[in-house]
């Protein structure tokens, strides 16, 4: 597979952007080679720079669950262009996404459109900082939620991934506020709790985290954190960025049946648009300007084309319920095969899996947490990734990324993924 047009692209792109990418993860650094430069994509496909096709299991990272590109979504964005792309005041559309997303969120009775995850994370915080007049909010060790500054501390995705989780930058004022806590221990978030009584405004988690790659709630786990959160008058936030709209019509709190106060979404509800949201309790939303004194903004935050996206992809989710299942026997598929092979060729490596969301992690333990994760070979995850690309199968570049399937994915992709998966395999070891 010869990839030459990306190698030079990727040449050039180095003297204007640092890196040469527009978002650290992108850039290869952890698997080795050069990242391949992205042309098209269609259905369950992307295809280079070189004209390679790659059987896709990042879908954009997330936004992607029906596959790229759907006719329905490029009609709706040609349609919404005729009328003009941004206006910076107020539009139907946005009323309409709004109440669809209360009708298939229902703990979020309030939320406001902001442009990107990280956005709505940042957001989420300041809200639930004003509803309670505290400063300390709680986050899991490993988890990512954007690149706001009070969460660089102990994060996952591209932070761990280039070995930053506490990034340089941060002033230790903001870190001081950010307390940590490690996921799936909840003897020791009592504990974090107890000795910042009265002190703490938020908690904020992945309800299951995907950016240390995937890793499952102990069972109880989101109950008895909801439970202690209520006890103690602290706003629970899901970020829902990742698993929003995925692994549920109503996300991983209608999968588990764990209702937070606040939600923050992102990737799927922009249909492949830069959207995000946050949301929930009238009383807590309430507090955002223009209704309250929590100041917030943005000039493109529910932009007209955007919307239109974004209510396609969520009026269709909404429609088909079917999807839900069709993922989860696809993720089905997929790793049972997997484990089949691991199986067969007397590897225990663990394999993470709930719905369309799994991480291969090569290490013989078990994966519940950070510490844990951190353990995974990441050498033999590069190879395993560059085999599987060599195979024209699209992984995650970075072990510590959840991979995130799609409709699109036939009985003729599956067996290509897991004949190449086969073939890496037999290959690295
Ligand atoms: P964005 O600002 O990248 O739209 O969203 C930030 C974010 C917030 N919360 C969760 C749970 C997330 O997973 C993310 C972003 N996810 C990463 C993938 N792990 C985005 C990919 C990237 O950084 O390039």
């Amino acid at each position: 597979m010869q990839t030459q047009q990306s190698h030079k692209l990727f040449e050039k792109a180095q003297h204007f952007i640092p890196g040469g990418v527009n978002s650290p993860v992108r850039a290869f650094r952890a698997v080795g080679g050069n990242p391949i430069f992205i042309k098209k994509a269609k259905g369950a496909y992307i295809y280079d720079e070189d004209d390679n096709a790659y059987i896709e299991l990042i879908n954009s990272w997330g936004p992607m669950i029906l596959g790229h590109n759907p006719e329905m979504i490029q009609e709706a964005i040609r349609k919404a262009i005729e009328s003009g792309t941004s206006f910076g005041a107020p539009t139907a559309r946005e009323v309409e996404i709004a109440e669809l997303i209360t009708q298939m969120v229902p703990s979020v009775e309030k939320v406001r459109m902001v442009n990107s995850g990280t956005e709505a994370t940042m957001s989420a915080i300041r809200v639930a900082r004003g509803y309670t007049g505290k400063d300390k909010f709680i986050k899991m060790e490993g988890h990512y939620h954007g690149h706001g500054d009070s969460f660089l501390i102990s994060a996952g995705s591209g932070a761990i991934t280039m070995g930053q989780p506490d990034s340089p930058g941060v002033t230790k004022g903001t870190a001081k506020d950010t307390l940590l806590a490690p996921f799936n221990d909840f003897e020791a978030l009592e504990k974090l709790i107890e000795a910042n009584k009265g002190e703490i405004a938020a908690l904020i988690l992945e309800p299951v985290p995907g950016n240390m790659g995937l890793v499952l709630p102990k069972k109880g786990y989101l109950e008895a954190i909801r439970d202690l959160c209520t006890k103690e008058a602290i706003v629970l936030i899901f970020d829902e960025v990742m698993t929003g709209f995925r692994l549920a019509k109503g996300g991983a709190q209608e999968r588990f049946g764990v209702t937070p106060d606040m939600t923050t979404l992102g990737k799927i509800i922009g249909g492949g648009l830069p959207v995000g949201a946050y949301g929930g309790k009238k009383e807590i939303m309430d507090f955002v300007s223009p209704a309250g004194p929590v100041y917030q903004a943005g000039t493109l935050s529910g932009n007209p084309i955007a919307m239109a996206a974004g209510l396609t992809m969520l009026h269709y989710l909404n429609d088909h319920p079917e999807v839900y299942p069709k993922l989860d026997q696809i993720g089905e598929k997929i790793t049972k095969g997997i484990r089949e092979n691991l199986h067969t060729n007397g590897m225990n490596y663990t394999l993470n899996h709930i719905g369309s969301m799994y991480s291969l992690f090569f290490t013989q333990e078990k994966v519940y947490d950070f510490e844990s994760a951190k353990k995974s070979d990441t050498v033999l995850f590069g190879k395993y990734f560059q085999e599987m690309l060599h195979q024209g199968i699209y992984l995650a570049p970075s072990q510590f990324e959840s991979l995130f399937l799609s409709t699109a994915l036939g009985e003729e992709e599956i067996s290509k993924i897991l004949n190449a998966h086969q073939e890496a395999i037999k290959s690295i070891t």
